[in-house]
């Protein structure tokens, strides 16, 4: 049984103005090993110029009561983008106001044709999260390879950003993974004509053989898809992360265990409302999606508590044209190992995390849901107080 009480919530400045320090201000310093050490430095993503992509194998976007329907695509509603965008930038203040360094990427034009010597795409999808793309170990930011044609381009929104990093740190070690081909090849392109149609069953079958969109031509992984625990890194097998991908990670970083984890979701897409690190010893699973015996057993052999996430606010109302699962509750950002950024909607998740004792700094952020995130997703941590540790000695 769960124990319920009020949460605990902190008010979003600790500080009064003349005491905030500039965050601006703060010498670059990337290290971050975790997700729960004290945050210093972040990038929050932005909504503006997103677009639901044109047709390509990796994906299938289909909104028929919401403007989109199968083999259209187009720039996402005006007010829609208007509304994400604010309570991004809401959100990017109320961390400044405390302190933290909010770097934002550069949008591009994502409603253009683009193409590669292998393949044409009708447009970019732009979307918000640079957690997709970017992943912060130690001293490192790595470039994902990503799988969809529509975000190959994605990395040029930061790369004034990493410049800045690379100019600003010369500790920071800049990596990119190998850009991925994306031909026909990479991908099994009849899935998603009968994928969705399979009970659930043979669904959850296909998942924990990992026999899904992706085939394994080449490396193919988001950042999303890695759950950083200090020493142990944990992978899990997606939509667009497939067991190339995690063979890259693994001998990319030799010094880490980087495990391959699978869980009870029929459309897995990155780990991060799945398996959220919350602080030494606790994790959150979203219990409907059951993680592997081999993951749980880890994890409790080594005394870790494992807390099963109520059910989200947002069970009967997922966002218009949003393609994530109301499951995106649990996608929070850890301020430190005390306090967590939580939707503000997300009162019955609050309470139950509070009586394990963190603060909770409720945000409203359901109108970002269709850009393709949350808390977590919307945001990279550059920096966190911490070295590297073995939580699983
Ligand atoms: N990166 C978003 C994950 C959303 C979900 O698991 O439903």
């Amino acid at each position: 049984m769960i124990p319920i009480r009020r949460a605990c919530y902190v008010s979003e400045q600790t500080t009064s103005p003349e005491e905030t320090p500039d965050a601006a201000a703060r010498p670059v310093r990337v290290n971050a090993w975790n997700g729960w050490d004290p945050l210093r430095h972040v990038v929050v993503g932005r909504a503006a110029g997103t677009v639901v992509q044109a047709p390509e194998p990796a994906v299938r976007r289909d909104y028929p009561e919401d403007g989109f329907p199968l083999g259209t695509f187009g720039p996402m509603p005006e007010d829609m983008v208007a509304e994400a965008e604010e309570q991004l930038d809401n959100f990017a203040e109320m961390l400044t106001r405390r302190g933290i360094r909010v770097d934002r990427p550069t949008p591009l034009d994502f409603n253009q044709q683009v193409s590669t010597p292998e393949w044409t795409q009708d447009s970019m999808f732009g979307c918000m999260p640079p957690r997709d793309l970017l992943l912060t170990v130690g001293n490192e930011v790595l470039e994902a390879t990503m799988s969809y044609r529509s975000r190959w381009h994605e990395y040029l929104a930061y790369r004034p950003l990493l410049q800045n990093l690379f100019d600003s740190d010369e500790r920071m070690r800049w990596e990119a993974a190998p850009k991925p081909r994306l031909t026909d090849a990479s991908y099994n392109t009849k899935f998603w004509d009968t994928y969705n149609d399979l009970p659930t069953e043979e669904q959850l079958a296909r998942v924990r053989d990992y026999d899904l969109v992706l085939t394994e031509a080449e490396p193919l992984f988001d950042a999303a898809d890695v759950a950083r625990f200090g020493k142990d890194l944990f992978v899990q097998l997606s939509f667009v992360t497939n067991r190339s991908g995690y063979q890259w990670l693994k001998r990319h970083f030799p010094d880490h265990r980087v495990h391959a984890v699978t869980s009870t979701n029929t459309h897995p897409l990155h780990i991060d409302a799945t398996w959220v690190p919350l602080r030494p010893g606790l994790v959150l699973h979203c219990g409907e999606r059951l993680a592997d015996a081999e993951l749980m057993e880890f994890f409790r052999l080594n005394d870790w508590e494992i807390i099963e996430a109520v059910q989200p606010a947002s069970w009967d109302h997922p966002p218009k044209l949003s393609f994530c699962s109301p499951w995106l509750a649990g996608n929070m950002l850890n301020i430190d190992e005390n306090t967590l950024c939580i939707e503000e909607k997300e009162v019955r998740l609050s309470e139950q995390l509070s009586s394990y004792g963190f603060e909770i700094v409720p945000v409203p952020f359901r109108a970002v849901g269709p850009f393709g995130g949350g808390l977590h997703c919307a945001t990279v941590d550059i920096e966190r107080d911490g070295d590297l540790q073995d939580y699983f000695p």
